[in-house]
């Protein structure tokens, strides 16, 4: 993990694991790895390619990126390289409004496949929980309702993800993300959140993403919790495109090819709502969300 003056002649080809901020570390394809000093906003994240020489890093080009606006309207990188995105929520701390729709939206934009992983099933407030979001989200995305602490419900999501992909795990503070991934695969080992650390307060106890490799195959970033998930630049076709339970939207065509689905008329979206083809509910966070859309 120090810094390794001794390779400053040799170009190397490696992978971003971690980000410390003002230094990267990086893996090579002989399983070493160290920490390469990077400027504070050099735009590098978990997930990149990068070629070392010496100190200097150099990045290659990206297949996919996410990225999410804080509540500030800033905007961050997630990850690098991904190929699905696992939105983890519990029944507490539940998630925010919209969050699970955002994140499914942005990781779609990017070419992401999303997935919902439903922790904490153990809880007795669980049941209800699991049943609303398999209702809201299992037509649009796989949902996986499974237990850190009993190991209910694990082996799904290690096939799914032994697939071979490349995914990260987004959600808010304290929902099990670095328990998840503990209970995946645990010579892993990240610290996690004690019980009374959490109590409302949000604390936060991943302060860095981390890629970690499976044991059965795949790849996993384990992400520090935020609170926001917000839309980058996106058109409000496409968002509307990946908004989840609009599934049925794409074979009907409104009178207007850029149809917001608001108040235009002939709006072939509001007549799948009236007819109750598209539920009322979904169409109603679309609206919530698609005022932050440009
Ligand atoms: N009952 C129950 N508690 C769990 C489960 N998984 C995690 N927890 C608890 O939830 C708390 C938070 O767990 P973490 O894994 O630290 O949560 P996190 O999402 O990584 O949080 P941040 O790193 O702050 O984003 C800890 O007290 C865990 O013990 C579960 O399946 N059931
Ligand atoms: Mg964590
Ligand atoms: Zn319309």
């Amino acid at each position: 993990m120090d810094l390794d003056p001794s390779q400053s002649a040799l170009v190397r080809e490696g992978l971003i694991i971690a980000h410390h901020g003002v230094a990267v570390e990086v893996l090579f394809a002989s399983g070493e790895h160290y920490l390469v000093r990077v400027k504070r906003r050099s735009g590098h994240v978990v997930g990149d390619d990068v070629l070392v020489r010496g100190e200097v890093l150099e990045r290659l080009p990206r297949r996919t990126e996410l990225r999410r606006r804080d509540a500030m309207g800033k905007v961050h990188l997630v990850g690098a390289n991904l190929d699905v995105l696992g939105v983890v929520v519990s029944p507490s701390p539940p998630p925010p409004a919209g969050f699970i729709d955002r994140v499914i939206v942005a990781a779609r934009a990017a070419n992401l496949r999303p997935f919902v992983v439903v922790n904490k099933c153990d809880l007795d407030a669980a049941k209800g929980f699991i049943m609303e979001l398999r209702d809201t989200y299992a037509e649009a995305v796989s949902v996986f309702p499974l237990s850190a602490v009993t190991g209910e419900g694990l082996t799904l999501l290690r096939e799914f993800l032994g697939e071979g992909h490349r995914g990260a795990f987004v959600g808010i503070t304290g929902v099990g993300k670095s328990s998840l991934l503990n209970a995946l695969c645990p010579e892993i080992d990240l610290r996690v959140g004690t019980l009374n650390e959490y109590n409302g307060k949000g604390r936060h106890t991943t302060t860095v993403s981390t890629l970690h490799s499976l044991s059965d195959g795949g790849e996993l970033i384990d992400t520090p919790g935020f609170q926001d998930f917000g839309l980058v630049d996106i058109s409000a076709q496409d968002f509307a495109d990946h908004f989840p339970g609009f599934e049925k939207t794409k074979e009907v065509r409104c009178r207007f090819r850029n149809c917001r689905h608001r108040t235009e008329p002939g709006c072939a979206v509001v007549e799948l709502v009236t007819r109750g083809e598209v539920r009322a509910e979904r169409y109603a966070t679309y609206l919530e969300i698609l005022r932050e859309v440009v």
